[in-house]
């Protein structure tokens, strides 16, 4: 749903443990490749039909507000596709720089950091180029427990996929192979689909 398309592939899956003691994580958002990064604002329709990466985070004990590493996130900044000039250390740089006069493009909202309080099972889920950052978690507070699950769409308009950040080379080419469940297969074919990728290889940046 967040990617708007049925066509979606795998791109890679990491636990993010957060225990006590853990000092938190700069403001970032995470470059997709395939010339989406720091291109400036398209007009929604043309957004639509890039290409782009969503993450969908888990939180299965949830957080609280202030010293529980919580995610802090700021709504609508993923449409600026910009991971070059957003990454900060703190919330006051994050506020003083970035956030000044930057409206949400469609509603025109200013933007604001959102420091989020979640139950336990939450999800959250984001495109990858969404500005955010983590908070630091108290010593003495029990681990926050975390995993990820990234996957992305093709550019519409070239039908291109970026080859997969983190396939399993024995599933690629098992995938290939046709050794997995077609919906396995279809998750993975940009790992070894070279008409698919447009003829790169590797996962790459740029
Ligand atoms: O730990 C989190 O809640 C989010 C982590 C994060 O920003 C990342 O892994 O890129
Ligand atoms: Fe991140």
């Amino acid at each position: 749903m967040c990617l708007g398309s049925d066509n979606i592939y795998f791109d890679h899956n990491q636990l993010l443990t957060r225990p006590g003691g853990y000092p938190g994580s700069s403001w970032h958002s995470h470059p997709i490749g395939a010339g989406r990064d720091n291109c400036g604002v398209a007009d929604l329709t043309e957004y639509r039909a890039q290409p782009n990466t969503n993450l969908t985070i888990c939180y299965p004990e949830g957080f609280e507000t202030g010293k529980d590493g919580g995610l802090k996130i700021v709504k609508g900044s993923h449409l600026f596709r910009d991971p070059a000039n957003c990454r900060f250390t703190t919330d006051d740089e994050m506020e003083q720089q970035w956030l000044v006069n930057r409206v949400h493009p469609v509603t025109g909202v200013p933007l604001q950091i959102e420091r989020l309080s979640l139950p336990p099972g939450s999800i959250v889920c984001c495109l990858s180029h969404a500005v955010h950052g983590v908070a630091p978690k108290a010593a003495e507070r029990k681990t926050r427990w975390c995993t990820l699950f990234c996957y992305k769409k093709q550019d519409d308009l070239t039908g291109f996929v970026q080859p997969p950040r983190a396939v399993p080379p024995v599933w690629a080419l098992k995938a290939k192979q046709g050794e997995l469940p077609d919906i396995l297969q279809k998750l993975l074919r940009h790992s070894f689909d070279r008409k698919l990728t447009g003829g790169r290889t590797e996962h790459d940046e740029t």
